[in-house]
């Protein structure tokens, strides 16, 4: 079937021309078409909410989307869930299946999920999933959650991928918190410290709240702390009432639309550099300059720094017209 007949289907929000067109975007192997779907999907001028969630691994993200996206769904929300898996060595890919992930927003209608991974972007977003959360929200899912397991680089990309960022912690992390240790207060515009049935739930979040309180507002908006029992669905009402509030404030104060826009330029530059990494890479291993400026790093003849300024001088000034 044709790529447009799909799109058709999927604005339909058919989930399994959904699914095609997600893997269409995974794919490196049809640029052009990957291109004309992306065009398809900016021509629909939609704009969703989206909703990143992080936090260390087993934190209890999966579970919260489950009962976040039933709530909003029966707030009258449609819902695209975007699950960022790092296929790290280090999580030896052993991936559940959405299916026991994601046990009762599952079987509802209204709600797509689907699983990326990140493959080459070790621990980043990585442009596929950018141009996954564009499909969607061109598909018009009113609400598009993105999971990713924190690991750093993800925590900081997602705060330029989403409208809001919910930061997810467990009690017991120590001493000196996580979050706290790793300076990514910042990033978080909700925070909730799940698995609030073990013991130290409440020192763990009234000392969030008073490291909030240090950090300040941000932009107009006071971040929030929510005790959550993501498997007995405590607290889940608090964090969707959380999760709307912020959109209101977002919209009211024009804030939403910069979002936006900030997402737009972010993908393209991301995209862009890429795209420049990828060719310069392959010119280098071509070109006469690149093989020798590289054969003479790995015999130590030169360092690093005098190769790329090597190579900065002698094929990228002219094309960069600086
Ligand atoms: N006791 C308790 N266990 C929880 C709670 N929420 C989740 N869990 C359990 O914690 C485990 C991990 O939950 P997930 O929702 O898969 O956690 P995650 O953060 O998505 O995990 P990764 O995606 O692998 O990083 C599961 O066995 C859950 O049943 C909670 O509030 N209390
Ligand atoms: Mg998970």
């Amino acid at each position: 079937m044709p790529w447009k007949e799909y799109f058709e289907r999927f604005l339909q929000k058919d989930r399994l021309a959904t699914g095609r067109l997600i893997n269409i975007l995974e794919s490196d192997e049809d640029r052009g078409l990957k291109r004309e779907l992306m065009k398809a999907c900016a021509a629909q001028k939609r704009d969703a909410y989206v909703v990143g969630i992080t936090g260390v691994p087993g934190a209890g993200k999966s579970t919260l989307i489950d009962g976040l996206g039933c709530w909003l769904l029966d707030q009258g929300y449609t819902l695209g869930v975007i699950c960022v898996d790092p296929s790290s060595p280090f999580r030896g890919g052993a991936i559940l299946g959405d299916r026991v992930r994601f046990r009762n927003l599952n079987r509802r209608p209204g709600a797509f999920i689907r699983s990326m991974a990140t493959r080459g972007h070790l621990g980043g977003l990585g442009t596929a999933t950018r141009d996954v959360i564009q499909l969607l929200e061109a598909g018009g899912f009113d609400v598009i959650i993105v999971e990713t397991v924190g690991t750093g680089q993800t925590e900081v990309e997602i705060v330029s991928a989403a409208d809001t960022v919910i930061l997810v912690t467990v009690p017991g992390l120590g001493d000196q918190m996580q979050v706290v240790k790793a300076g990514i207060m910042e990033i978080g515009d909700i925070f909730v410290v799940n698995q609030s049935d073990r013991p130290g739930a409440e020192e763990t979040a009234s000392r969030l709240k008073n490291e909030l309180v240090m950090f300040g507002d941000r932009d107009g908006w006071t971040p929030v702390v929510i005790p959550t029992v993501a498997t007995k669905g405590e607290g889940i009402p608090f964090l969707g009432e959380a999760v709307i509030r912020r959109k209101e404030f977002l919209v009211q104060r024009g804030q939403k639309q910069e979002l936006h826009k900030r997402r737009k330029i972010e993908s393209w530059s991301r995209l862009l550099e890429e795209r420049f990494a990828e060719s310069l890479g392959k010119f280098l291993q071509t070109n006469a300059v690149g093989k020798e400026v590289r054969r003479k790093v790995e015999s130590g003849e030169i360092d690093i720094y005098e190769a790329s300024e090597r190579v900065w001088e002698d094929v990228l000034r002219d094309c960069c017209n600086q």
